[in-house]
């Protein structure tokens, strides 16, 4: 029986661009020390082998610090540590891989065509192709030839199996499982669904170890794989992140007052039970009186203590009980009737706008301030690719 742990896509030394310079470093050291926890912990539980499928760093250029301390916990673990460069720590001749001096039991793979580390003490040969640029538009796998079956197969790679038209090599779970392979330990998706087996094959992405921002909401870790010596594959998550970052939408249809979207919005805290661990996204929803103001930085003010960090967005659309406007005969109810066909059936995007221009239209014709962090932000997490 061997024991292997995997982990990908820690992306140490984060820049956190969107959060100020302590809070930015903050988060570096948080990176850092999740890293130390993982290799503790596969020191206690004795793994035969630790798996990295790309994306350990992210960027080429790493802190003389995190080196040091990678060298120190890469020498506790032990046992061997497998490492296939990703999409943001390529192996290029100027990166940490080519010019560090990783300590003896740190297998780097180094070339775009795949070839493989043997461990004969263990039975095992594990297979990658290294990322050398930020893109890798072929699939090495297919070069890999039939594998005998005199040992255990793993393939260690940095790709993405959701898009074969992907530039960050595009590999179908098929062709891993044809080769023969006993385990894939891939790197690049950070959120991923359970491993899938496909014959005698268990393909798995262990997902990032700890989420860094909304986009990577939830408990995160690695994974704890266990070959039996029939090559069976059994496997277990284990939580490394002790914060978290959640996404919620809340739908406050019919609230008359800022102060009861707030209420609103601790309650729902406090039913989740959310508290300093989590980071919490508010996506407000629902229709709500044009006349109603959303002043977001107050409404995150009174409900802020209650977690770690408060982010609010407004996407509610001012129609609720609008029926005095679409007979009023001032200016008010022509800018109403003018938005009235996006506001009801335009796209999301449509809705939004004509919803933020209703307000900022009403307020203005009252003379009230339009306040800039109404500003409706649709779809800026979309087609984010890591
Ligand atoms: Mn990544």
């Amino acid at each position: 029986m061997i024991k292997i742990f995997h982990t990908a896509d820690l992306h140490l030394d984060s820049p956190f661009a969107s959060l100020p310079p302590s809070l930015s470093e903050e988060r570096r050291a948080e990176l850092r020390r999740t890293y130390i926890d993982m290799m503790k912990y596969a020191a206690r539980e004795n793994v035969d082998l630790v798996l990295i499928p790309g994306d350990l760093f992210d960027s080429a250029y790493v802190n003389r610090d995190t080196a040091a301390l990678l060298c120190e916990g890469f020498r506790q673990v032990g046992c061997p540590v497998v490492i296939c460069p990703g999409n943001h720590d390529p192996y290029t001749p100027d990166s940490i891989y080519a010019t560090g001096t990783f300590p003896s039991n740190v297998y780097v793979f180094s070339d775009e065509t795949p070839s493989y580390f043997d461990f004969p003490e263990l039975g095992v040969r594990v297979w990658g192709a290294a990322f050398v640029r930020k893109l890798m538009e072929n699939t090495p796998i297919v070069k890999v030839p039939k594998l005998p079956e005199d040992r255990i197969n793993i393939l260690c790679q940095h790709g993405d199996t959701r898009n074969l038209l992907s530039k960050k090599c595009p590999i179908n779970p098929r062709d891993i499982a044809y080769r023969g392979f006993t385990y894939a330990a891939l790197g690049h998706i950070h959120l991923p669904a359970d491993p899938e087996v496909i014959d005698n094959t268990t393909v798995a992405y262990s997902g990032c170890p700890v989420g860094r921002s909304f986009d990577e909401p939830g408990w995160c870790g690695a994974l704890l794989v266990t070959v039996d010596d029939g090559r069976r594959v059994s496997w277990e998550r284990v939580r490394f992140s002790d914060k978290r970052y959640m996404v919620e939408r809340l739908d406050v249809t019919g609230a008359a007052s800022y102060t009861e979207v707030a209420s609103r919005i601790l309650e729902l805290i406090s039913e989740r039970s959310y508290g300093k661990e989590t980071s919490l996204r508010v996506v407000l929803e629902g229709e709500v009186s044009p006349q109603l103001r959303l002043p977001l930085t107050n409404i995150v003010k009174m409900c802020q203590d209650a977690v770690a960090f408060l982010e609010l967005k407004d996407r509610t659309l001012p129609i609720f009980d609008t029926s005095y406007l679409e007979n009023d005969m001032t200016l008010r109810g022509a800018v109403y009737r003018e938005l009235a066909p996006r506001l009801h059936e335009g796209s999301q995007h449509e809705r939004s706008v004509a919803a933020e221009a209703l307000r900022a239209a009403l307020a203005a014709i009252d003379d009230r301030v339009i306040f800039a962090d109404a500003v409706t932000e649709v779809g800026e997490n979309e087609g984010v690719t890591k």
